[in-house]
């Protein structure tokens, strides 16, 4: 068999506009047009897309307009795309992909195998947390003559994540799945992480753009490399826009000149420029640090102002018992009139029983109580047939 190669590309977030800015919606999409280059300079088999490719579940027509066009190159070299629904994204019926599917620019991966030469290719979309523990990793057997298999996912799984970021682990995939897997290619993690765990290896493409100002470690995608069965990975850096972040410290007296001298000693020119005013409160406003980094040649400019913050007296909280507050926190319920269901979602929120700390993985685990108790309120009214759909996207969450 010959060598199949195939490029592996994630969270590339088509139509964010980070930080309120056109530019950075456009950053996005030239991320992705670079991508695909690739993909056809390369002259790979396939490009497998493991989710968040939009980065709204309802993205606005011309972003979706910019992505059908942005893959023509790989039709006119019959190249397929192929890919899977990520969180971001997910809608409860139809998908995007599905768009895209129809005009044979993309096609879905799912729990049968697509064979591209002697691989098999399988995808599972982002599973809610709600169900994971009832989801069902069965997948197909793959035909004989396939050398090696690989399971696309949108899941946070450690390892390659690790600590609190990671939402469940490994090896509850690889003992749940029936297929001997050589790869399992994730995305959700804006970070290029791989694991090799019980003869599978395990990684993370990275985002194709920084969604994050932590996010160091992006604009990247893997070439994996496949021959008689074994699978090898090299990781290609695409060109994105560069980033300065860092804070300025101001004095009391500080004005527009420690501004000034701050930015000349700094390179910002076509730069996303991130800057948190810390110290004192002063004369210089934050509007006025965003005008002056935009003078200095800045693309973009955010700013958080956290001078005149008050450093909080962990000692005297320390002093406070905390079953005190619980107590006066139940005798305050009590007084209310609230469903056994808020009380219930109080309760767990409160005693942090393992929810998810994301606002949309929260969302997620309470999304059953809640489908009850609405169901149950409304017994004798028609229930709607659509899925409610809990989850709220939040900057920086992935
Ligand atoms: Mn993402």
């Amino acid at each position: 068999m010959p060598q199949t190669r195939l490029l592996h590309v994630s969270d590339t977030h088509l139509g964010k506009r980070q930080y309120g800015s056109d530019v950075r919606r456009e950053d996005f999409a030239d991320a992705f047009e670079r991508a695909i280059e690739l993909a056809v300079e390369r002259d790979v088999d396939a490009v497998i897309h493991t989710g968040d490719l939009f980065d709204d579940p309802v993205p606005s027509l011309p972003t979706v307009m910019r992505c059908a066009s942005a893959l023509e190159p790989l039709e006119e070299c019959d190249i397929p795309f192929y890919g899977i629904v990520g969180n971001h994204e997910r809608k409860n019926d139809e998908q995007w992909l599905d768009l895209l599917r129809r005009t044979n620019a993309a096609t879905r991966l799912d729990r049968e195998p697509t064979v591209v030469n002697d691989v098999a290719l399988y995808g599972i979309d982002a599973v809610r947390r709600s169900v994971w523990d009832t989801t069902s990793f069965d997948l197909e057997a793959p035909p004989e003559d396939v050398e090696c298999s690989i399971l696309c996912m949108h899941e946070l799984l450690e390892p390659p994540a690790e600590g609190i970021v990671a939402d469940h682990p490994v090896e509850d995939v690889l003992e749940r799945v029936d297929v001997d897997l050589d790869g399992l290619a994730l995305g959700d993690l804006h970070q290029p992480k791989s694991a090799h765990v019980d003869g599978t290896d395990v990684w993370y493409a990275s985002a194709t753009e920084r969604c994050a100002k932590d996010q160091e470690e992006t604009g990247l995608v893997q070439l994996l490399e496949i021959e008689d069965g074994n699978l090898t990975r090299r990781q290609l850096e695409l060109e994105t826009r560069p980033w300065a972040v860092f804070p300025i410290n101001f004095g009391e007296d500080d004005s527009a000149d420690h501004v000034r001298d701050v930015f000349d000693r700094r390179d910002l020119t076509n730069a996303v420029t991130k800057i948190e005013l810390i110290g004192e409160r002063g004369a210089v406003t934050a509007n006025e640090v965003s005008r002056m980094a935009r003078d200095a040649g800045a693309a973009v400019v955010s700013v958080d102002d956290n001078r005149g913050r008050v450093e909080l007296d962990v000692d005297s909280i320390e002093a406070m018992s905390l079953q005190g507050l619980d107590g006066a926190i139940e005798e305050r319920l009590a007084d209310e009139d609230f469903s056994a269901v808020a009380l219930d979602i109080d309760g767990r929120v409160r005693e942090d029983e393992g929810l998810n700390d994301t606002v949309s993985g929260a969302a997620d685990d309470l999304e059953p109580a809640l489908r009850d108790a609405q169901e149950a309120a409304f017994d004798d009214v028609e229930a709607p047939d659509e899925e409610i759909d809990a989850t709220v996207p939040t900057e920086g969450d992935e």
